[in-house]
């Protein structure tokens, strides 16, 4: 499970849910928030960070210090107030500002608030940073710093040098900055990107004792997607080192597996009952009282959702014929599968897939079509578990569904997702074995349709 809707009960207020889980596979930087309507938005993120055992080799020196910076733009209302917004048919509109770790770095009568990181002369330091917000793209810069790209949602990648980053919604990546300048304070700046609304906020980072204020002139943050674009190409898993295991990242040849299967989702947006949808090809996902999961784990699914309603690839999008419904797709067990992310609307998109990490390997303007493969980087593109995609344009990701579960598939546009741009993929292992997946814990909430009902026959 991944705490979604889709695979477990809602914890009531006052409640509480233990979940164990085995940290294995992936090494680097993530983050936990609440899943449930526009709870997001009411804060309760933090980063999670996963280090490699002692035994496996990291491609960097340990650094001085790890500090984390959650960036992410901010809305001073309610969370409720912004579900009753989305619930009565419109959208969100702009956000107030942005935040780093929960500040906006002026107090206010417009100073600087204290700093938010020390470093100290001559030493090298890991920012790992994260974009917890609802749906703004942003860049982040270190005043007169260079960053040293070491890792991306969990895979290390060549360690090129980098002025400023764009972090989409639902990313993180770690950078090595060295206190190389003169001992001073600095800032760091987050601006927002591909929006109409412009935002920037700063904290400070200083060299340890240092009494002299940063300079008011902040690097500029680019502009255009073009520029982001090519950033990413510059983007490269690093074949040589290690990730969770000790075998080397680039020892799993993703790119001569054969494709069994490819699946296109065409984003697309119309209202119903005069109230706006978002979609993935023909359908709108709406959540059911019975979790996803258990219904299938129960063999109740009948009641609760229809499998596959959904098309893999639908090239005419008709909304006036689309659908909202519960959208659950099946994908077989251990398949290496192709999945298209087509953005037809002009606004960015991120989207994140639970319960795996993927291969984006290629991107670019206008409609896929098959002859796109051949611009596949099919060696080392970056296994990740967020992946943007820019207006007007496709993302072709690639994975193996070796994981059995149910999975969702979501918008990190976080209207999108609450409006229905969201699905969930059942991965069964027909073997019913402990080998592949585990039985429901035993503390598992129940709610809906499976209340009451006897446990089915434990996997073994
Ligand atoms: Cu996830």
């Amino acid at each position: 499970m991944d705490g979604v809707p889709g695979t477990n009960c809602p914890i009531l207020p006052g409640a509480n849910f233990t979940y164990h889980f085995q940290v294995k596979d992936q090494i680097g930087s993530f983050f936990y928030y609440p899943s449930l309507g526009m709870h997001k938005a009411a804060g309760g993120f933090g980063s999670l960070r996963v280090n490699s055992r002692l035994l496996i080799p990291v491609p960097f020196d340990p650094p001085a210090d790890d500090y984390t910076v959650l960036i992410g733009d901010w809305y001073a209302k309610n969370h409720t107030t912004l579900t009753h917004y989305l619930d009565s048919g419109r959208g969100l509109h702009h956000p107030s500002g942005v935040l780093i770790n929960g500040k906006t770095g002026k107090t206010l009568d417009g100073k600087d608030e204290e700093p938010l990181f020390i470093m100290e002369s001559g030493k090298t330091y890991r920012y790992r940073i994260c974009n917890v917000g609802l749906k703004t793209s942003l860049n982040f810069r270190f005043q007169s710093h260079h960053m040293k790209l070491v890792e991306i949602d969990g895979s290390h990648t060549v360690q090129n040098e980098y002025i400023s980053l764009d972090i989409h919604v639902g990313q993180c990546y770690s950078v090595l900055v060295t206190a190389d300048q003169t001992p001073g304070d600095y800032y760091i700046a987050v601006s927002t990107r591909f929006s109409r609304y412009k935002y920037t906020s700063t904290g400070v980072v200083r060299y340890a004792g240092s009494n002299s204020p940063p300079s008011p002139a902040l690097p500029p943050a680019p502009v255009g997607w073009a520029w982001s674009l090519n950033q990413w190409r510059s983007f490269r898993w690093n074949l040589t080192a290690s990730a969770a295991r000790p075998n080397p990242q680039g020892s799993y040849h993703y790119g001569s597996i054969n494709i069994t299967r490819t699946i296109k989702l065409t984003t697309s947006s119309n209202t119903i009952d005069d109230k706006l949808r978002y979609f993935f090809n023909k359908v709108s996902h709406v959540e059911p009282d019975t979790p996803l999961k258990l219904a299938a784990y129960f063999n109740v699914t009948d009641d609760v959702f229809t499998y596959n309603y959904m098309k893999d690839v639908e090239d005419h999008i008709d909304v006036s014929a689309a659908k909202l419904t519960p959208n659950v797709i099946t994908v077989e067990f251990r398949t290496f599968v192709e999945i298209i992310l087509e953005n037809s609307e002009k606004s960015m998109q991120t989207f994140h897939l639970d319960g795996y990490s993927f291969f984006p390997v290629g991107m670019g303007p206008g409609r896929w079509s098959p002859d796109k493969r051949k611009t596949y980087n099919m060696l080392d593109a970056v296994s990740r578990h967020a992946i943007q995609v820019y207006p007007g344009s496709w993302t072709a990701i690639l994975l193996t569904f070796d994981n059995a579960g149910m999975w969702n598939l979501r918008s990190e546009i976080w209207e999108r997702r609450y409006l229905g741009q969201q699905l969930y993929i059942s991965v069964i292992s027909p073997a019913r074995s402990l080998r592949d997946e585990y039985n429901m814990p035993p503390n598992e909430l129940l709610c809906g349709k499976v209340v009451g009902l006897p446990l089915p026959p434990a996997y073994t």
